[in-house]
Formats: C-alpha cells, sequence, structure tokens
C-alpha cells in the first residue's frame, strides 16, 4: 500500500495590485516550500473571472504574478508555474466536485457573503462555486499540502470535506480498482483516492492588515490605495502610505502584551517583524516606549529595501512577455500531464467512460 506523495500547491489571482499581505502571507512561503517540496504554483484566472475583469488588464495581470512569482525565487524550472485556464482538467474536476459538495456548505462560505455584499441575486454561480474550483486546483494533483493566508481557511476546510465525501461515497469502488491511498487522519489510518490536504497558515502574517484600518485585511480589492503596500508601489509611495498609515495616540508599548487591543499598532509591528525576519518580541524590545515618527521612518526603510529588488525584477520580467508566456505555457504543458493521471483515474472510479 502506497501513501500519498508530499506535494505544495497553491494559487494567486491575477486581479492586479499585488500587495504585502499577498507576498508575505503567500509568495515569500512559496519560495521557502520550494527547497524541501515538489510544488505547483498558479496563476488561477479562472478564479478572478468569477468577478468582472478587463481582458486586457487581465492578461497584463497574469504575467505581473507570474513575474512576481519568478522575481521572488520560484524556480519555474524545477517546480511548475502555468495559469489555470491552461489546464482544462480543473474545470472539469470542478464540475465532478460540483456534484459531490452540497449546497449548503457552500451556503456557508463567508468569502462569497462578503464578495457578493447585498446583491447576492445579481453574483455570478462562479463566485458561488469558487470553493469547488479551488478544490479541483489542489486535489487535481492529489496535493497534500497548501500554503495560504488566513482568510483562506474555510476555503481548505471545504475542500478536505469535498475529498472526504468522494472518498467514502466512492469507497467499494476505489477498494474494486486498487486506487486507495493509505492516509492518516488524526491517530485513523483511512483509504482514500483524494488526501485529506494539510493547510499551512502559518509563518510571521498570516494576516496582513489595511493601513488604514487595522480590523479589516490588506486586500486588492480596497478601494483605498492608501490602504495596502502594492509590490510594485516605488520607494517614494511605500514611504507616503507608511506615513500616512493609521495609528493611535500613544507610543509603541515595551511589552508585546501591551499591543493587544491596538490593532493598527500591531499590524505595524507584524508587518516590521515579517520583513525583518525576526520576532514580534524582538521589535518591540528595539522600539518600545519610541513614537510612530521614530517607529514609521525605519518600517519605510525596511519595506523599500525589501521590496524594491522585488519590483524591479517584477517590471524587467513582465515586461517580456514572450519570456513569461514561455514559462506559464511550459509550465501548463508539464500541470496537464499530471492532473491528466489523476482525472483518468478519477473518471474510472465514477463510471464515465471515455479513456
Ligand atoms: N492581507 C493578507 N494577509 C496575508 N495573506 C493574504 N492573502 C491575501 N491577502 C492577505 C493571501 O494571498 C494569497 C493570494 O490571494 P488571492 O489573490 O488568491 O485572493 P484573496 O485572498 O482574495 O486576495 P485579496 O488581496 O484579499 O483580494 P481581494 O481583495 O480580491 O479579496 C492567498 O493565499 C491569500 O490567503
Amino acid at each position: 500500500m502506497t501513501s500519498f506523495k508530499e506535494r505544495v500547491f497553491s494559487g494567486v489571482q491575477p486581479t492586479g495590485n499585488l500587495h504585502l499581505g499577498n507576498y508575505l502571507g503567500a509568495i515569500r512561503r512559496f519560495v521557502a516550500l520550494q527547497d524541501d517540496h515538489d510544488c505547483i504554483y498558479c496563476v488561477v484566472d479562472l478564479h478572478a473571472i468569477t468577478l468582472w475583469q478587463e481582458p486586457a488588464e487581465l492578461e497584463k495581470a497574469t504575467r505581473e504574478v507570474t513575474a512576481a512569482f519568478l522575481a521572488a525565487g520560484i524556480d519555474a524550472e524545477k517546480h511548475i508555474v502555468f495559469n489555470q485556464s491552461r489546464v482544462a482538467q480543473h474545470a472539469e474536476l470542478a464540475w465532478i466536485f460540483n456534484c459531490v459538495a452540497r449546497m449548503g456548505w457552500l451556503n456557508r462560505m463567508t468569502q462569497f457573503k462578503e464578495k457578493a455584499g447585498k446583491d447576492r441575486e445579481n453574483a455570478s454561480v462562479g463566485l458561488f462555486a469558487y470553493p469547488t474550483l479551488m478544490a479541483a486546483d489542489i486535489l487535481a494533483y492529489r496535493a497534500t499540502h497548501v500554503p495560504v493566508g488566513d482568510d483562506q481557511k474555510q476555503h481548505l476546510e471545504l475542500t478536505r470535506d469535498i475529498a472526504q465525501k468522494f472518498n467514502n461515497d466512492f469507497s467499494e469502488r476505489i477498494a474494486e480498482l486498487g486506487l486507495g491511498v493509505e492516509m492518516m487522519v488524526g491517530e485513523e489510518k483511512v483509504n482514500g483516492f483524494f488526501p485529506l490536504t494539510e493547510p499551512l497558515i502559518e509563518g510571521p502574517a498570516p494576516r496582513v492588515m489595511s493601513l488604514r484600518d487595522g480590523t479589516k485585511k490588506m486586500s486588492k480589492s480596497d478601494p483605498s490605495d492608501l490602504s495596502r503596500i502594492n509590490l510594485t508601489d516605488d520607494a517614494d509611495t511605500i514611504a507616503k502610505k507608511v506615513r500616512k498609515a493609521k495609528t493611535d495616540p500613544q507610543p509603541l508599548p515595551s511589552e508585546l502584551e501591551g499591543l493587544e487591543g491596538r490593532p493598527e499598532a500591531e499590524n505595524l509591528v507584524t508587518i516590521f517583524a515579517a520583513l525583518a525576519e525576526t520576532s514580534r518580541a524582538a521589535v518591540i524590545s528595539d522600539f518600545g516606549g519610541r513614537q510612530f515618527s521614530e517607529f514609521k521612518p525605519a518600517l519605510a526603510e525596511l519595506a523599500v529595501e525589501k521590496l524594491a529588488p522585488i519590483a524591479a525584477e517584477m517590471r524587467r520580467i513582465s515586461a517580456d512577455h514572450a519570456y513569461v508566456d514561455g514559462v506559464l505555457r511550459a509550465g501548463g504543458e508539464r500541470a496537464a500531464a499530471e492532473a491528466e493521471q489523476t482525472l483518468a483515474m478519477a473518471r474510472k472510479i465514477i463510471g464515465l467512460l471515455g479513456n
């Protein structure tokens, strides 16, 4: 009996305004994981179109996210980098999962509620079914680990529910075809076709907050550009955004516990610690008792030092369309070959003739 090969999968939507939260919560961790894992990183353009995208902007943003992956240090030869729509198996498996997942499960997804807002009747069907496509992205490669920011926790739980229901619904058939793989669920040894994927929601900044409101997540779609540091911002813009970041009138506390109930101060300290690759306690030990007028310039300088080289590299790479498109094409071919192996088995399990 074999067990699942460890494999990492994650994706980023090409919806413009890639920001510090995307970098610290996701992309920088993608880079760290590639040293000892087999990784697949995807620009999830089919997810992007669940909300309206201008076609030319979508093309530009797809190249920009790819460039961000490469500029941050992802090795597209050793690992796989591609855009989702090139691999039709994602959409095929998503349809299968639409027939496995239950309406009640999707009705509970908070991201749909937030994104659809009050105009639920006018939201696309794709926005509602977004989590089943995400499950398909991951399970088309039978990925075992998914690094994501904290906001994706609920979608990862749904992915596990879908895998488990599929494994249960088809357990006899999976056994008959000898396609079961052994895995540990807690203390229990179980057998199934899809792994119960582990979310990797860790690192120093799984949830970077808005610079304008420390209770809201930093987000691409926030109408205020001052709320986020974009990966493409120049040094002056970064300095201005940090200077204008909302804070309270108190100096920084001298103990970590003093950040409680001060979301904006906590966010800036977290960002500093994550960028400096140190602990929040170390930041407080250096800056405790000091005013924001002293802390903010140090944070701006650090952010520029860390982000400027990535921004410059991103600009250089994304301007070279032939190169970026070549990376996506080659990655897409490799990804399709992997995904087709899973789909061929899944079709057999379900009873869909056609292999
Ligand atoms: N603020 C954040 N802090 C930490 N991680 C974050 N991520 C997003 N925002 C933060 C993580 O970045 C990865 C890619 O995100 P995405 O583009 O696929 O979708 P998203 O989570 O919807 O990103 P945004 O920026 O918040 O976009 P909008 O405004 O459209 O909702 C994911 O791993 C995500 O967790």
